[in-house]
């Protein structure tokens, strides 16, 4: 760590009063929402500071507390880095700690909006299904005590409070990368209501909104040497900068309790009445490549999106997913042209400035595939239309979670269920057996897919083809 530099710090005076809690305060928020909403506060104003909730760990808190709760959010393009400092937060509240400080925050009348971005394991759902995991431990433990552990036990227990204070409800505003989020969101919060008291899931379900919104901005982990590097930019040191790319985009369906909320259209932000199609074409546009080429990119040895897609086999093979696997499955939002879009895709994948990690795309893939490949199979094989630079991934994403790259050195899996997916690997030796172990998974492969003969029959053949060749060989036939 740099010593020999002041320490960045704005003075929490004068900051607009607090009017949303982020549940989730990673660095991809901080390079987004709160962006956006630093820009909507800027042009329109309005009490819309930010009380950023960690939910396990203390270091952001800590990290950003001597500065301030203020950070330098550092633009990467291909040509040059720009940097701003944010300094939208109010507090850093840590809900492990201090989990009754959390929940009073969000009784609190003052705020209006509950914003999270808590990655796809953070619902505490089948992948598959979308059902609440009522065996998940954190919602076990929310369902027999008061203060929670669990995001969806912090909205439960808060919309609590506040119908018990003849208070409005909040409006939740999920800002992950699942389908139909808010729906989603909305499905496991009526759950775990129902199962407290029935009465509250009635008035949430008459009350509360769940807007769907789709997010997007490559947002790749701070590094050390980034830390260093921006000192030396700029003469002062911030310990916890995020690093973007210069692209953004926030699609909003306007659903908003009392239709408060910040200006987020003087921001940039699309507000719509449906944003359905937006997160289709994001999720497996965007999403559904990324996966595909972290796993690929990795067992075949790359580090980064931008070496993966540098490689002429992989550039083609992303482009084959697009014209021949997703796009034929999607519905354009009024005026995109969805080549277009896959092209300026690949223009972002090629930044040399985003250092993306394969191993960071590649992490909790039991949550991330259903919605970025599955449903794109299945749809594809409803239809009679090939699925082979689909089927290949999934083929890698099983390679990969086996534990072994190419070499036969270790790889650290992390996902939620790694040692279940670990367990399945290593329960036969042939790759049938191996896919046959995978398929049972239903809380991943939904029945209708796993039984269907093409799809398993492509999976034996995809993965005995990566165990056998390798996935460089493998890319380079399927972009042929
Ligand atoms: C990535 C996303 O880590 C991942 O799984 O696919 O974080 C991706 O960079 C963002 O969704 C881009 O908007």
């Amino acid at each position: 760590m740099p010593a020999n530099y002041p320490r960045l710090f704005v003075p929490p005076h004068n900051r607009p009063a607090p009017g949303i809690v982020h549940l989730g305060l990673g660095a991809f928020y901080r390079a987004h929402g709160a962006i956006y909403t630093a820009e909507a506060i800027k042009a329109s104003g309005g009490n819309w500071g930010i009380i950023g909730v960690s939910l396990m760990r203390p270091d952001q808190r800590d990290l950003l507390a001597p500065q301030g709760f203020a950070y330098t959010a550092l633009e990467l393009g291909p040509e040059g880095k720009t940097a701003q400092v944010l300094d939208v937060i109010s507090d850093i509240l840590v809900a492990r700690e201090n989990p009754e400080a959390v929940l009073a925050a969000m009784a609190d009348p003052a705020i209006k909006i509950v914003s999270l971005t808590v990655t796809e394991k953070g619902y505490c759902r089948a992948p598959a299904t979308g059902a609440l995991d009522q065996s998940h431990p954190a919602v076990v433990y929310d369902l027999a005590n008061s203060l929670p552990r669990s995001s969806v036990g912090f909205l439960v227990r808060a919309l609590q409070r506040r119908m018990a204070a003849g208070l409005p409800p909040f409006t939740v505003l999920c800002c992950d990368n699942l389908p139909e989020n808010g729906n989603a969101v909305r499905g496991v919060v009526l759950e775990m209501a129902t199962l407290i008291d029935p009465a509250l899931a009635d008035w949430i379900r008459q009350n509360c909104a769940f807007p769907s919104t789709m997010v997007d901005r490559i947002v790749p982990a701070t590094k050390p040497e980034d830390i260093s590097d921006l000192a030396r930019k700029t003469g002062i040191l911030d310990v916890s900068p995020v690093m973007h790319e210069p692209f953004r985009q926030w699609v909003i369906e306007d659903n908003f309790v009392n239709n408060d909320r910040p200006d987020y259209a003087a921001a940039g932000a699309q507000m719509v009445s449906d944003v359905t199609v937006f997160e289709h074409m994001k999720l497996r546009c965007l999403n559904g490549t990324h996966s595909a080429l972290a796993y690929l990119g990795f067992l075949a040895g790359h580090q980064t999106i931008c070496d993966t897609v540098t490689n002429p086999a992989f550039a083609a093979y992303c482009r084959s997913l697009w014209a021949s696997e997703i796009i034929p499955c999607l519905t354009p939002p009024e005026g995109v042209n969805l080549s277009q879009y896959a092209e300026a895709l690949f223009v972002r994948y090629s930044n040399p400035a985003i250092r993306h990690l394969t191993s960071q795309i590649a992490m909790d893939g039991s949550q991330k595939l259903p919605q970025r490949m599955l449903e794109t199979i299945s749809e594809n094989l409803k239809a009679g239309r090939e699925s082979r630079g689909l089927i290949l991934a999934v083929a890698a994403w099983i390679r990969y979670v086996g534990g072994l790259d190419e070499n036969g050195h270790p790889i650290k899996v992390q996902d939620p269920m790694a040692n279940d997916l670990r367990a399945f690997y290593n329960s036969a030796k042939s790759p049938e057996g191996k896919v046959e172990a995978f398929l049972k998974a239903s809380a991943i492969f939904p029945p209708s897919l796993a039984s269907t003969p093409a799809f398993r029959v492509g999976l034996v053949d995809a993965l005995s083809a990566l165990i056998q060749h390798g996935a460089q060989a493998c890319v380079a036939k399927i972009a042929r």
